[in-house]
C-alpha cells in the first residue's frame, strides 16, 4: 500500500517539478543554443525521467513549456493554414563575384554613401523557412514559409525539436515575438536516417533538404519527433511591447541570449571584398560543416538602412545570397560502362552528355555498385541527377522522376570480365562483384602498378596514371618489377616523351630501390591493408619474410587486424603470381630494416586531429609521426580528441576544438610531445 502524501511531501515534490523543468530548458540551452554541454546525455535522461515520473504523480503540475510536453498525442487530419502578420520574404541570388560587386554598387547609389557599408554576413542553410510565434516567451505557433503570405501551422511538429525553446528566457523579452529561421536537417541525422530506410528496404530522401521538408510536414508529430529537425533563426517578423537592437547583428546575438539557437559561424564584415572573404572562408569549410549549405548571405546591418533601401517584389534590397556553384544538375545518360579495379571489384559508371556541376564539366559518374543501379532503377537514356560536392567523385543521385518516356532496359552485370574475360563473382551478402581473374587481368594489373607507385606507397615522382596505362598498353611492362627493368633509351622513345623526362622517370624508380618495409607492404595493394595496417604489419613483424610466413592467428594478434583482414593477406601470400612477383621483385629492390617495436610509443591512446598547413610539415607526414610514436589520428574533433594540432588556415575544426576545450598545439609544441 502507497502511502498518502503529507503535504510537506506534495510541496517538495512540487518544487522539484518546477526545478527539474527549469534545469532540463537549462540545459537544452546550453546544448543547442551555446553547443557548450555541462552535463552527459545520460544525465539529461535521468532528470527527464525523474520529471516525467513526478508529473505523473501530479498531472495539474505541468505546464506547456515541460520538455516532456514536446510531442503532441494526437495526429493532424490536416494543416490549417496561417496568414503571416508581415509577408515571409525569399531572397535574390548572385553567382559569381561580379553579380555581387554590381549588387553592392547598386545600394551605394542609392544610399548615396561613401563608406563602406557593414554587413551581417551568415551560411545560406539550406533547408526550410519558418516563422516561430512567442507571447511573453512562450511558443505558441510555428508556420512554413508556403508562398511567403500564407503558410500552414506544423507548431505541432516544431515543439519536437529539441533546439527550439518552449520557453525564452532572459530579460527584454517582447510581449510578441516572431522569430524566423531555417529548420534543417543535420549532416549526421540525414545520413542516419536514409541508413535506416536501406537497411529496412524504404525510399530513401534524395538529400537533408527535403528529409527535413518530409519531416516537417508529417501529420503524425510522433514520426517528427524520431527525426534529428535542428533549427538556427536569422531574422524577426513581428515584434509587439518590445524593442530590438539596430542591427542585424545586434539582433541575432540578443535571440541568442533570449535562448534560440544561431548559427555560430555569422560574422559582421565590411564591404565587398570582406563579403567575398567570407565566402571563400565558408565554402572551404564548408565540407566540415555538420549541415548542408548552398551559399552565403550578406544583410545590410544597420535596421534604419535597410528600411530605407525597402523591397523590390518578394525580395528584401538590403539582403542578397550568394550562391555557391550548384552540386546538383540534371544531364542524361549516354552509356554504362564496367570498370575494373586494383582488387577486381567491377564498378558500374555512367558515360553521360557532358555538364557543368559543382565548378567543373562532369562527363562520367559512379554507379557506385549493381545494388545501387537496382536500388535507384537507373537505365541508359535515363535523364539523372548528377552530384559533384567538394572533392568528391560524381555520382548519380537518381533518375529525374517522371523523365522516362520510353522502354529502357535495365542495366546488367557482365558475367564475364570486360577487360580479361575471366569470369565475374559475387560474393554472397557482398554489394560487389569482382574479376576473378587476378593479375592476369589488364586491369587489374594496371590498377596495381600505379598503386605501388603512388605517392603514399612507394612514391615514384613522375609515374602518373596516364603513364602507367601508357605502359601496360603497349606490353612494355606487365607487372611492377618491370618497371625496375626499364631504360631511358626504351623511356626516351615513349610518345610524349623526352631524353630529359625519361631519365628523370628513371632516377625517380632507381630511388624507390630501398623502400620502408611499411610502405612496400602497402604498395602491394593487399586487400583491406591500407597504411595503418601496413605500419602495423611492419613493426609487429619487422621482415617482409615474417609476414609471408606468418598465419592468420598470428596477424590477428595485432592491433587493428581481424579475422577478415587477416584472410586477405594470407590469401595474397599463398597465391603463386604474388609470390613470383616478389621473389623477382627482391632481387631489384633492398627493403629498409625495421626496429620492431623498439620505438617508444609515448602517445599509445592518445587522439589527435590535424588541422591547417603547418610551418614545416605536411599534414600526411605528421600523422605518419604520430601514429609511429602510437597515437591515433582521425579526420575529425569530438570530445575524445586529446589535442588538435592547427596550423594555418584552420577552420571550423579549430573552432570546434576550443567550444569542447580541447588542448590546441602548434607544430614546436607536437614536435616536443614526439620527443618528450
Ligand atoms: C538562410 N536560408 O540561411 C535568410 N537564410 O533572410 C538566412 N535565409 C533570409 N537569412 C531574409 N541566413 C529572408 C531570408
Amino acid at each position: 500500500m502507497t502511502k498518502a502524501s503529507s503535504p510537506h511531501d506534495v510541496e517538495k515534490d512540487r518544487r522539484r517539478i518546477d526545478q527539474l523543468r527549469d534545469q532540463l530548458n537549462r540545459h537544452s540551452y546550453l546544448y543547442y543554443v551555446l553547443d557548450n554541454p555541462e552535463i552527459p546525455d545520460s544525465e539529461y535522461d535521468r532528470l527527464y525521467r525523474e520529471l516525467q515520473q513526478l508529473e505523473q504523480k501530479y498531472p495539474e503540475s505541468i505546464t506547456v513549456d515541460s520538455p516532456t510536453q514536446r510531442v503532441g498525442e494526437q495526429p493532424l487530419k490536416s494543416f490549417s493554414q496561417i496568414t503571416h502578420r508581415i509577408p515571409m520574404l525569399s531572397l535574390d541570388n548572385v553567382f559569381s563575384d561580379d553579380e555581387l560587386r554590381a549588387f553592392f554598387k547598386r545600394l551605394a547609389d542609392r544610399l548615396e554613401l561613401a563608406t563602406e557599408l557593414a554587413f551581417n554576413a551568415e551560411p545560406k542553410l539550406d533547408g526550410l523557412a519558418v516563422s516561430l510565434i512567442y507571447e511573453h516567451g512562450l511558443f505558441v505557433q510555428a508556420a512554413t514559409r508556403g508562398d511567403g503570405t500564407t503558410g500552414e501551422d506544423v507548431s505541432q511538429n516544431v515543439r519536437t525539436i529539441h533546439a527550439v525553446p518552449l520557453r525564452l528566457i532572459g530579460a527584454g523579452i517582447p510581449g510578441l515575438l516572431e522569430v524566423r529561421g531555417e529548420v534543417f536537417m543535420p549532416k549526421a541525422g540525414f545520413n542516419q536516417l536514409n541508413k535506416r530506410a536501406i537497411e529496412l528496404g524504404e525510399k530513401t530522401f534524395v538529400n537533408p533538404r527535403n528529409a527535413a521538408a518530409g519531416s516537417l510536414r508529417q501529420l503524425d508529430p510522433k514520426i517528427t519527433a524520431k527525426r534529428q529537425l535542428a533549427f538556427y533563426s536569422y531574422s524577426t517578423g513581428a515584434v509587439e511591447q518590445g524593442r530590438l537592437p539596430g542591427t542585424q547583428h545586434k539582433v541575432l546575438l540578443q535571440l541568442r541570449k533570449w535562448g534560440l539557437p544561431v548559427c555560430p559561424e555569422i560574422k559582421l564584415t565590411n564591404g565587398v571584398e570582406g563579403c567575398i572573404e567570407y565566402y571563400r572562408s565558408i565554402e572551404r569549410q564548408r565540407d566540415d560543416l555538420p549541415y548542408d549549405i548552398d551559399g552565403v548571405v550578406y544583410k545590410v546591418n544597420d535596421i534604419e538602412l535597410q528600411q530605407r533601401l525597402g523591397f523590390v517584389a518578394r525580395a528584401p534590397r538590403w539582403a542578397i545570397a550568394h550562391k555557391f556553384p550548384a552540386q546538383e544538375e540534371i544531364t542524361s545518360i549516354s552509356n554504362v560502362d564496367f570498370q575494373v579495379g586494383r582488387t577486381g571489384a567491377i564498378t558500374p559508371v555512367a558515360r553521360l552528355e557532358p555538364v557543368f556541376v559543382g565548378g567543373v564539366t562532369v562527363s562520367n559518374a559512379t554507379l557506385h555498385n549493381m545494388d545501387e543501379v537496382e536500388r535507384k532503377d537507373i537505365r541508359v537514356g535515363d535523364k539523372v541527377y548528377i552530384r559533384r560536392a567538394g572533392d568528391v567523385i560524381p555520382e548519380v543521385v537518381r533518375v529525374v522522376p517522371g523523365s522516362r518516356d520510353k522502354k529502357l532496359k535495365k542495366i546488367k552485370l557482365p558475367q564475364k570480365c570486360p577487360v580479361c574475360g575471366s569470369d565475374v563473382e559475387r560474393i554472397d551478402g557482398e554489394a560487389i562483384s569482382r574479376c576473378t581473374g587476378g593479375l592476369v587481368c589488364k586491369a587489374q594489373r594496371t590498377e596495381a602498378i600505379k598503386h605501388f607507385a603512388s605517392r603514399k606507397a612507394m612514391d615514384i615522382d613522375g609515374l602518373g596514371d596516364k603513364l602507367v596505362e601508357q605502359l601496360v598498353a603497349i606490353g612494355m611492362i606487365e607487372s611492377v618489377v618491370d618497371l625496375y627493368r626499364l631504360d631511358t633509351g626504351q623511356v626516351a622513345a615513349l610518345e610524349r616523351m623526352g631524353q630529359k623526362s625519361a631519365e628523370n622517370l628513371i632516377n625517380a624508380i632507381d630511388n624507390s630501390r630501398e623502400p620502408a618495409l611499411a610502405k612496400l607492404i602497402y604498395a602491394l595493394g593487399i586487400r583491406e591493408v591500407g597504411e595503418a595496417t601496413a605500419r602495423s604489419l611492419a613493426r609487429s613483424f619487422g621482415s617482409l619474410q615474417a609476414i609471408i610466413g606468418a598465419t592468420e592467428d598470428a596477424l590477428q594478434q595485432i592491433q587493428d587486424i581481424g579475422p577478415v583482414v587477416a584472410k586477405h593477406i594470407t590469401h595474397f601470400f599463398a597465391q603463386e603470381h604474388n609470390q613470383r612477383i616478389i621473389n623477382e621483385l627482391l632481387k631489384e629492390i633492398a627493403i629498409q630494416s625495421e626496429n620492431v617495436n623498439t620505438q617508444k610509443q609515448m602517445l599509445a591512446g592518445r587522439t589527435f586531429v590535424i588541422t591547417g598547413t603547418l610551418p614545416n610539415m605536411t599534414r600526411d607526414e605528421a600523422k605518419e609521426l604520430l601514429e609511429s610514436a602510437g597515437a591515433k589520428v582521425s579526420g575529425s574533433v569530438s570530445s575524445k580528441t586529446d589535442y588538435l594540432v592547427a596550423g594555418e588556415k584552420a577552420g571550423s575544426k579549430l573552432a570546434k576544438a576550443e567550444k569542447l576545450g580541447v588542448e590546441v598545439i602548434d607544430e614546436a609544441r607536437l614536435r616536443e610531445l614526439l620527443t618528450a
